[in-house]
C-alpha cells in the first residue's frame, strides 16, 4: 500500500518492536535516514553485512548504533530504507516489512504492508518531510545525519533539485550545527586498499567506442562503484565494473550527466541484465549495479552489449 509522508506516524505507531534495515555497504543516506525515523518513531538500525567507509564516519559522528546482520524475523516490522533490490539486502527480507526509498525499482513494492517511493535525489529529502508532516522535532544529530545523506547522495548538490535545496535550507535552519561539519562528515580519505583498487581497476579497463561514445569495462574484487565513478570522471560516458564476492557478481556501472541527459538509464538496464543471469539490479538512472551469477566477464559483455544497442 503506497502512503503519504503525513501517514506515516500512523502507519508505524501499532509495531511496537521495529527495525530499520539498511542495505549492504551501507551509505550516509541510508544511515542518516535510518537513523532519524529511528530517534523519531522508535525503533532499532540494522544493515546488511557491512558500512561504507563514509558511512562509518557518519556513524561515528552522528552516534548510530548499527547491528549488523540482525536476525529481522524477531521483529513486528522491518522498515527497509534506501534500497530497492531484493540482492541489496542479500536476500534477507522479512515476511513483514515496509519501505521507503528513493530508487526507481519497483521489485519491493507489492510485497509491502506499506510503502513511501519517490525520485527524490536522497531518502533524506522524503524522511525530511515525514518528520515534518509527523510534528517530530529534530535534534542536532538527526539534522546532520539527514544533511550528510543529500551532501552524499546529490554528489556533493551537484545533482540537486529545488526541492533538495529547500530541504537542506530547513534542516540547516533548525539544525544547530554548521554545514560544514556534515561536510566534514564524509570527507574520509581513502585507505590504500581502497586506492589500490582503483588504480587496478583503471589499469585493466577496455575502452569501446561507438561514435562518440566511450563505454569503460574492467574487474576487480572491491570499490567496484567506487572505481566506475573514477572511470565516468577520468572520461568515460559510461563505466561498468565487475567484481565477484563468494559465488555472486556484482557489477557497478555509473555513467556521465550527458547520458542521462540523453536518455541512458543504467537502473533498467542492469536490472535486465541481472535478472537475465539469475539474480537482479537496480538503482538510479546515473549509478546503478547488479548482483548475478556466472563469468564476470560474461555479464560484463551483456551489460556492454545491452548498452551499444540503446546508445543513440
Ligand atoms: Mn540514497
Amino acid at each position: 500500500m503506497r502512503i503519504t509522508e503525513g501517514q506515516y506516524g500512523d502507519c508505524i505507531g501499532p509495531f511496537r518492536n521495529v527495525l530499520y534495515l539498511c542495505h549492504r555497504n551501507a551509505d550516509p543516506d541510508a544511515i542518516g535516514c535510518s537513523f532519524a525515523l529511528s530517534r523519531a518513531f522508535g525503533g532499532e538500525i540494522g544493515a546488511v553485512d557491512d558500512l561504507s567507509r563514509t558511512g562509518v564516519s557518519l556513524a561515528n559522528i552522528i552516534g548510530a548504533h548499527i547491528l549488523i546482520n540482525p536476525p529481522v524475523e524477531d521483529y513486528d516490522l522491518v522498515v527497509v530504507v534506501d534500497t530497492s533490490v531484493k540482492t541489496q539486502l542479500g536476500n534477507r527480507l522479512p515476511s513483514n516489512y515496509a519501505l521507503v526509498d528513493h530508487h526507481l525499482d519497483e521489485g519491493l513494492l507489492d510485497g509491502a504492508l506499506f510503502y513511501i517511493q519517490k525520485p527524490t535525489k536522497s531518502t533524506a529529502e522524503i524522511v525530511w518531510t515525514i518528520l515534518k508532516e509527523n510534528g517530530k522535532k529534530v535534534d542536532e544529530r538527526v539534522a546532520l545525519g539527514l544533511m550528510a545523506g543529500m551532501i552524499a547522495d546529490t554528489g556533493r548538490f551537484k545533482r540537486a533539485t529545488p526541492g533538495t535545496f529547500l530541504a537542506a535550507a530547513e534542516i540547516l535552519d533548525i539544525g544547530g550545527f554548521v554545514y560544514e561539519e556534515a561536510q566534514e562528515a564524509l570527507s574520509v580519505p581513502a585507505d590504500l586498499s581502497q586506492r589500490i583498487a582503483l588504480l587496478k581497476a583503471a589499469s585493466r579497463t577496455e575502452v569501446t567506442r561507438q561514435s562518440n561514445w566511450l563505454v569503460a569495462c574492467t574487474e576487480v574484487n572491491s570499490f567496484e562503484g567506487s572505481a566506475a565513478m573514477a572511470l565516468v570522471d577520468l572520461g568515460a560516458d559510461v563505466a561498468f565494473v565487475a567484481g565477484r564476492h563468494g559465488n555472486l557478481i556484482r557489477i557497478s556501472a555509473r555513467c556521465s550527466r550527458e547520458a542521462t541527459r540523453r536518455g541512458i538509464n543504467l537502473a533498467k538496464l542492469l536490472g535486465e541484465v541481472g535478472r537475465a543471469h539469475g539474480g537482479d539490479g537496480g538503482g538510479h538512472r546515473s549509478a546503478a549495479a547488479l548482483e548475478a551469477i556466472g563469468e564476470p566477464s560474461a555479464i560484463l559483455d551483456s551489460c556492454q552489449k545491452k548498452l551499444l544497442e540503446i546508445l543513440p
